[in-house]
């Protein structure tokens, strides 16, 4: 029987400071590489922003902020191959948008829109699952079942530190370890659940502690640092490939946004850290790695960035053609044997609507 503890307890780094804290390299990452995660967080970066900007304009709902988590994102989807599958959360919105779903899907998404939905077998990404760690049952399901088909393929999952004390975290890392699915149960330890504080979500030292319990490495990564995820990511693809099961990653982050555009976290939020984290972030840092490492100029970085621009621009413009959806959506799939009063609470929706 295989041995795990203890979890890791120091922080993965490859990315240096520029002054007393080295850089570091990762082996198998050529120039264009490099480039292409720079280009994957300046593209996630760029719809974060806009999103905020379009919610404040009216024009999509509510929408969870995930500036900050670019590189815990765009750092373990780069370790995957096409054959993978990604099982997101809220946070992870537009973590499609790294597959090829077009931005226009995922901002129909946040508009409440039909033409928000896609095929998940199209692109390997599942549904955006906003009940919490629900969907780490999934990854898991899908893993094992992938395993029994003999299929090559790991599934990463993302959830945050709150979904670490849900019974379907629990239920999902059990199933994972005993049946050593192929799957990577990645955690954005941004040290809050809306206003709880990660403190109150367990009393072990680090989540990567919890792993053990259920018999799966616990690794711990910098999660600003989208190199040392990438690394972190790729040994547990490499783990899953190999049959040796799961490997829980523990990425550290703060929330350096309010949690959703719904929130006021001045509450009870640490300023300081705030401050801290928007001074240490993923695409900046990165930018400064490549710069010393001579791989990015301003002229390139400028480049990169009008263009997401231009992709997100793009992207609004196509979600607002959509024509308004038809209501009778809101009914159609929700019960077998629909209620006596279901005509006339789509009639009464219809009547709201203007329709
Ligand atoms: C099952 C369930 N319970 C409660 C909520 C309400 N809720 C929405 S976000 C959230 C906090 C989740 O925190 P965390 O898991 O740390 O993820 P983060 O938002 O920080 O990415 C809660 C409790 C929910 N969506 N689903
Ligand atoms: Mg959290």
């Amino acid at each position: 029987m295989s041995r795990v503890l203890p979890a890791e307890a120091d922080l993965r780094r490859v990315i240096g400071d520029g002054e007393a804290i080295p850089d570091g390299e990762v082996d198998g990452l050529a120039a264009d590489d490099l480039l292409q995660l720079y280009r994957n967080l300046v593209l996630l970066r760029t719809y974060d922003e806009r999103s905020v900007v379009y919610h404040r304009q009216g024009r999509i709902g509510t929408y969870a902020i995930f500036w900050g988590h670019e590189a815990l994102q765009a750092g373990s989807v780069f370790a995957l191959e096409g054959r993978d599958w990604i099982f997101p959360a809220y946070r992870e919105s537009a973590i499609g948008l790294l597959r090829g779903i077009p931005v226009s899907t995922v901002l129909s998404w946040w508009r409440g829109h039909p033409s928000g939905w896609w095929n998940p077998t199209e692109y390997n990404v599942a549904s955006i699952c906003v009940p919490i760690a629900t969907q780490i049952p999934h990854a898991v399901g899908f893993a094992w079942g992938s395993a029994l088909k003999g299929e090559d393929r790991v599934a990463l999952t993302l959830f945050g530190d709150g979904a670490t004390s849900e019974g379907a975290f629990h239920e999902g890392a059990t199933f994972a370890g005993v049946m050593k699915a192929p799957v990577i149960l990645f955690c954005n330890n941004n040290q809050w659940a809306i206003s709880t504080p990660v403190s109150a979500q367990t009393a072990a030292p680090t989540l990567a502690d919890k792993a053990i319990g259920y018999g799966i490495p616990g690794v711990r990564v910098d999660g600003t640092d989208v190199l040392a995820v990438y690394e972190a990511t790729r040994d547990a693809v490499l783990r899953a490939r190999a049959g040796d099961g799961p490997t829980f990653i523990e990425a550290v982050t703060y929330r350096a946004a309010p949690h959703a555009t719904a929130d006021d976290p001045s509450m009870y939020v640490d300023a300081d850290r705030v401050q801290e984290a928007r001074e240490n972030e993923c695409v900046g840092r990165y930018a400064r790695y490549l710069t010393r490492l001579g791989v990015l100029s301003d002229s390139l970085a400028e480049e990169i960035k009008t263009e997401a621009l231009e992709v997100m621009r793009a992207g609004i413009a196509q979600a607002e053609s959509e024509p308004p959806a038809d209501p009778s959506l809101v009914f159609e799939h929700a019960y077998v044997d629909p209620p006596p009063s279901q005509h006339a609470d789509e009639a009464e929706l219809r009547r709201i609507l203007g329709g």
